[in-house]
């Protein structure tokens, strides 16, 4: 009976939220000052390569990027992935660099608490440094404790020819830049890296190019440039960013890959929510967010969310879905601290497995297949596994620890 009082409940708030946008958005800021979003911050010239970066990483299209930017100081753009709404991670974008002068302290001001990771981004055959060294020597000097990232873009202007491709295996891993490295080339990044190896920066070379310029791989050293975030900040954003490219079967149409990261986006939001301390306004607040990703889902399948399509996911799941996160509060009493972190991460897995549930619903209404209730349950089960995979180690690594 309270089963299925609660399981009504729960589709009416989906629809009905009883909590406002601002009041929602409200708690949200408060929940990120336990445990902000990791923020990269791209610092190099104009044309270096930093949208670049921001493109191989999320698989965001520069439109996308573009439109995506919006100024928060005088010389730097922000860029909230996959938009402002559902964003897990930062980028920032210093535009003042190509400038003479260049002054960071309003950046750095603007950024106090939230960069987690410093990329500098420097064309492999560029020699006019001053300006980007001394601005990270001043970032440096004040924040010691943000990892610094050199990325040297643009390899292939370092070839031969134009008629070279990329050497392999790739040869650039730090301090082994082997005999297939072009010579011209494998000098300058040594340079390079002399420069910036006394402020304590990593460094990965790559070639971040465009289908029609010809290369192959595409992006190469994407690979070595994952790798290195993950060493610097361990909180499993990699898996986070690539499963939506390796989904596969049911969830892979376009519209599942397209509504991939605002899933993720929710999911995070919600164990951020269900973790953060307000004592019995959690849960409204929880099931505010997942109906605003259900909105957001509909809408990218271009399809109304109406109460029938609410109910058979909501219905398909049970109320074991919602009962494993009434539970883990319930644990999260019992074990202070350990307890909020099984919350949030059951939270947020829960909130995953959802939207990716809903996902499949549309993608079958879409295309005319029959489905059962079973086979919804079936999926979610299957996400649920999946989401807690991946959230894990946001959930345990604090960036801002
Ligand atoms: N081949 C190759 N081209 C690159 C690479 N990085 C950037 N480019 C190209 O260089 C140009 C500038 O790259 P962007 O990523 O837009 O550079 P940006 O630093 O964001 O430039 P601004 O936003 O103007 O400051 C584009 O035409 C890119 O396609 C790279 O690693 N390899
Ligand atoms: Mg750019």
């Amino acid at each position: 009976m309270i089963n299925k009082l609660l399981h009504g409940e729960w589709i009416h708030r989906i629809l009905n939220p009883a909590v406002s946008e601002i009041q929602l958005h409200a708690k949200l800021q408060q929940a990120r000052q336990n445990m902000p979003m990791p923020v990269f911050w791209l610092l190099g010239k104009t044309q270096s390569g930093k949208s670049s970066v921001i493109q191989a990483l999320t698989g965001s299209s520069r439109a996308e990027i573009g439109q995506g930017f919006r100024a928060c100081t005088r010389q730097s753009a922000v860029y909230d992935f996959p938009n402002e709404d559902s964003a897990f991670l930062r980028f920032l974008d210093t535009k003042g660099l190509g400038e003479a002068d260049y002054d960071p302290s309003e950046d750095m001001a603007w950024c106090r608490s939230q960069a987690h990771l410093l990329m500098v981004v420097v064309k492999a055959m560029d020699h006019e440094l001053d300006g980007v060294l001394s601005a990270t020597r001043t970032i440096r000097a004040v924040h010691p404790e943000w990892p610094v990232l050199v990325i040297q873009t643009c390899l292939h202007e370092g070839y031969p020819s134009k008629a070279s491709n990329h050497p392999q295996p790739y040869p650039f891993a730090e301090d082994r830049l082997d005999m297939r490295c072009p010579a011209d080339l494998a000098r300058s990044i040594s340079v390079q890296r002399q420069h910036f190896k006394a402020l304590g920066a990593q460094f990965v070379a790559v070639d971040l190019t465009r289908v029609e310029d010809g290369y192959q791989p595409v992006h190469y050293g994407l690979e070595a440039l994952w790798e290195a975030i993950e060493a610097a900040l361990p909180l499993g954003l990699r898996h986070m960013l690539l499963q939506n490219r390796l989904q596969s079967g049911q969830l892979n149409d376009v519209y599942a890959q397209h509504a991939y990261p605002h899933v993720m986006g929710y999911a995070v939001s919600a164990g951020l929510l269900a973790m953060t301390p307000v004592p019995a306004a959690g849960m409204p607040l929880v099931i505010a967010l997942q109906g605003k990703m259900f909105h957001s889902i509909a809408s990218i399948y271009g399809l109304s969310l109406t109460k029938r399509s609410v109910y058979e996911v909501v219905s398909a799941v049970g109320v074991g879905g919602i009962g494993i996160g009434f539970g883990a509060r319930e644990l999260a009493k019992l074990i202070p601290g350990w307890g909020s972190l099984i919350s949030g991460l059951s939270t947020a897995a829960i909130t995953y497995a959802l939207g990716m549930t809903l996902c499949f619903y549309y993608a079958q209404t879409q295309q005319g297949h029959a489905f059962s209730a079973k086979m919804l349950k079936t999926v979610y089960q299957e996400q649920l596994q999946c989401g807690r995979e991946l959230l894990k180690a946001r959930f345990t690594q604090n960036p801002g620890s």
